[in-house]
């Protein structure tokens, strides 16, 4: 059966692609930094779906981890069809002279530098096969920027400009692309972003019904299972009560 590597998988979007690849049978490499959560997903998707996977656990800013780790997995499992790219996450939220610098290092380190290196791990094993998948996590915050959202803001538009450029490059071998952006969704993603502070998380999603990460996991299903000829190159969804990355209409 075919593999899927999922990067993030410990929790939101990339557990959910984990759980829907797995319950169609799909084979799965699923990376993330908390080593438990990788072996209890693994143990469950094994057993509930009788598939293998393969847990890797790894910080995707450290290269030489990226490398050594996902870079020296048994030959069998580089026969990778589809790579999720979908680690990534904000810090902090404030105007831009208050900006907590070590936090824009963890953004850009994770969300564009972290992207990278998995993927030039992965692209030759791909580039082998003559073809593939690359679905990128990119956001709503790739298209438009909003208050406080500077750097996170920027990292999701280079996500979105690199995920252009492996489409034009990769072409010849007949590699897809997709970028997927979504906007506000339900996830453990505010409360990493304000840091535990679980009330402020919560804010953010009061007064309209976010996206789920199920909902994102379907799409990128959709997007995984087209035809081989028919690729979605560039896709944006948003919970009914959201226009784009800034304009809201809650209740
Ligand atoms: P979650 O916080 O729920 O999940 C983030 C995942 O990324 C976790 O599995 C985490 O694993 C992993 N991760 C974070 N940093 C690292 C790192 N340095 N090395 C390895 N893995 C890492 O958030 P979401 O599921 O919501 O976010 C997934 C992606 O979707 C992100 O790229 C995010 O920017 C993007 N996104 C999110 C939206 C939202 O509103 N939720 C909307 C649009 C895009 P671990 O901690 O175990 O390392
Ligand atoms: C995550 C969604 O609205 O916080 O990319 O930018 S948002």
């Amino acid at each position: 059966m075919a593999i899927v590597l999922i990067t993030g998988a410990t929790s939101g979007f990339g557990e959910a692609c984990a759980k829907k690849f797995a319950a169609n049978g799909y084979d799965l490499i699923i990376t993330g930094r908390r080593q438990e959560r990788l072996t209890t997903l693994q143990e469950q998707l094994q057993q509930e779906h009788k598939i293998a996977v393969l847990p890797l656990c790894f910080d995707v800013r450290d290269q030489q981890a990226v490398n050594t780790i996902l870079g020296n997995i048994p030959d069998k499992w580089k026969a990778v069809s589809i790579l999720v790219n979908n680690a990534g996450l904000a810090l902090g939220m404030s105007s831009i002279e208050d900006g907590d610098v070590s936090d824009w290092d963890t953004m850009i380190d994770t969300n564009v530098k972290g992207l990278l290196y998995v993927s030039r791990v992965v692209i030759p094993w791909l580039k082998e096969q003559g073809k593939g998948h690359i679905i990128n996590l990119g956001s709503t915050a790739a298209k438009q920027v909003y208050a406080k959202g500077h750097v996170y803001c920027a990292t999701k538009a280079a996500v979105d400009s690199i995920s252009q450029g492996m489409r034009i490059d990769l072409l010849p071998y007949r590699i897809k692309v997709t970028a997927v952006h979504p906007g506000a969704a339900a996830t453990e993603f505010s409360e990493v972003r304000f840091k535990g502070d679980k009330e402020k998380a919560d804010s953010i999603y009061k007064g309209f019904q976010p996206l789920t990460g199920e909902d994102v996991a379907d799409t990128i299903y959709y997007c995984a299972t087209l035809p081989p000829h028919v690729c979605i190159n560039d896709l944006v969804m948003t919970c009914v009560q959201q226009a784009n990355a800034y304009y809201f209409d809650k209740e």
